[in-house]
């Protein structure tokens, strides 16, 4: 039975007796996909100390408790509405926002929110082998803290689907959970999440850069004129800031500790040795995920894009610090390359929104870069890490059909194939990563060879603190 106490919430649930009824039938297999397809070997005998959002304030986001994975009280949450609340962009601004579907955006919002709920589940899916590689305690409490998040924000995407989108909303809901990661017959919509997340630099860089392209789309989605979209979608953004905190300070352990192994082995870079990752191997990791989540955010030149916004479905990140918002007359100057050569040509603004939030994107990005790089720095290392060109290895879009270096110089296809893995992780760059990985950290306060430990626990706990026990 669907009780509202074990569903922490702020939507009423207990006197919502529709969406009581869609839960009734969707929960149970929820928790089985989960048991199915969550983290292996961690289901039955562990105790994670995570946390749980059971209010929107922040006393009651910060609520840490020892919990059974299948047991985590996924909830659903909306941030607070703002009063008086109007269409922030679009051919509709300034009227108010809505608190229904209007049915001739029907489609296009239900697209949306199955695209965004579609990465959640999926994202769970890829990670779910990491458990049993894990550097540390401190780690692994970190990833199910993170598997269960991405848990949470399915639940918000159904949520929305169950409340407003009627039977279709239901069948969608289902699907989400029949979809699978990099499953020939049903994979999951966005290509990333078709990706093998198998080891640990490769789960840093995605909660770096794929989670990211969560921010960006979250925040563009926080803009919505569907207010029910735009307020689930603020709060998630919260959850997402952890995500990127776990990349980028995981990256950055890396990081410190390969500069300490530089160091023993000699300055040789010759980190591998020694048992380190060395800064090529980070480098081309790098490199895999920021291109595959450039490419998550669509083509460059997009009539979707203009219409969602033009709809006021779908904003630009921060829409209010642009000072025009209708965006009619507007127009991105933008490269386009044609035989051979880039060229300069005018697009009208309202389709080139995808464009305008990867600019948004790459330069969060880019920042991120800019502090793994002080590490370097401070240890006296000349190497330094750094985005590659935008147009390198990508799946969408235009330049989709041609090869760029990192540096965004065209390549044939057979320079292309004889230096790819240059650039890109190559079969034996993950043979060495898994060799490395092999062996979980179970131990507290014991941290694999390859990484540093963090600077500070969780929630203010000891860096030894037991994260993950087994029940007695
Ligand atoms: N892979 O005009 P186009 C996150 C499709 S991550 C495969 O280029 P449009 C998270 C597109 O659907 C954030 N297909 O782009 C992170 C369209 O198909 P149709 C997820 C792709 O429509 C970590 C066609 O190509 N949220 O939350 O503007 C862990 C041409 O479309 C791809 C969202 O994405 C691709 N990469 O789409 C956990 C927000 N890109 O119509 C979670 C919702 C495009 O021809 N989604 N296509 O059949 C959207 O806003 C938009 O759908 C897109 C861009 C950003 C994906």
């Amino acid at each position: 039975m669907i009780s509202a106490e074990k569903i922490p919430n702020n939507v009423n649930l207990s006197s919502n007796k529709r969406l009581q009824r869609a839960l009734e039938h969707w929960q149970p297999k929820y928790i089985q996909w989960w048991k199915d397809m969550g983290p292996q070997g961690f289901q039955d005998y562990h105790q994670v100390y995570v946390r749980t959002a059971i209010s929107v304030d922040p006393e009651g986001w910060a609520h840490f408790e020892y919990v059974k994975l299948p047991e985590y009280r996924w909830g659903i949450f909306l941030a607070d509405p703002v009063h008086d609340r109007r269409i922030g962009f679009g051919d509709f601004f300034g009227q108010p926002v809505w608190q229904e579907v209007p049915g001739e955006f029907r489609n296009q919002l239900r697209r949306l929110i199955v695209t965004q709920g579609d990465t959640e589940p999926a994202s769970v899916e890829q990670q779910r082998l990491l458990g049993q590689r894990c550097p540390s305690m401190y780690d692994l409490r970190n990833l199910f803290q993170v598997n269960v998040e991405e848990g949470r924000h399915l639940w918000a995407m159904v949520y929305l689907l169950h409340s407003y989108f009627g039977r279709d909303g239901r069948d969608e809901a289902e699907e989400l959970l029949e979809r699978q990661s990099g499953n020939r017959d049903k994979p999951r919509i966005l290509e990333a999440f078709n990706e093998p997340i198998d080891n640990w630099l490769d789960f840093f860089m995605f909660t770096m850069f794929t989670d990211r392209d969560g921010k960006s789309q979250l925040m563009s989605l926080s803009e919505s004129s569907l207010d029910p979209l735009a307020r689930t979608t603020r709060f998630m953004l919260t959850e997402e800031a952890h995500h990127m905190f776990v990349g980028e300070t995981g990256i950055a352990r890396i990081l410190e500790r390969t500069c300490q192994l530089m160091k023993t082995a000699g300055y040789s870079g010759d980190v591998r040795k020694v048992g380190g990752i060395d800064i090529p191997t980070i480098q081309k990791h790098l490199n895999q995920w920021f291109s595959l989540s450039l490419d998550l955010h669509g083509s460059e030149v997009s009539s979707n894009a203009a219409s969602y916004f033009a709809n006021g479905l779908k904003g630009r990140a921060k829409e209010d610090t642009f000072d025009e918002h209708m965006v009619k007359d507007a127009y991105y100057h933008m490269e386009f390359f044609e035989q051979g050569k880039a060229v300069t040509k005018d697009v009208q603004m309202r389709n080139a929104m995808n464009e305008v939030l990867r600019d948004w994107y790459v330069g969060d990005c880019a920042a991120g870069v800019v502090r793994w790089n002080r590490i370097l720095d401070a240890h006296g290392m000349s190497d330094r890490l750094r985005l590659p060109d935008r147009k390198f290895h990508r799946g969408i879009g235009m330049y989709s059909g041609f090869h760029f270096d990192p540096n965004g110089v065209p390549v044939s296809a057979e320079q292309w194939e004889q230096r790819k893995y240059e650039w890109l992780p190559s079969a034996s760059d993950t043979e060495y990563l898994l060799s490395i990985m092999d062996k979980p950290v179970f131990e507290p306060g014991k941290f694999a060879n390859y990484i540093a430990p963090p600077r500070r626990g969780i929630n203010q706990l000891p860096i030894d603190f037991e994260y993950v026990r087994t029940e007695a």
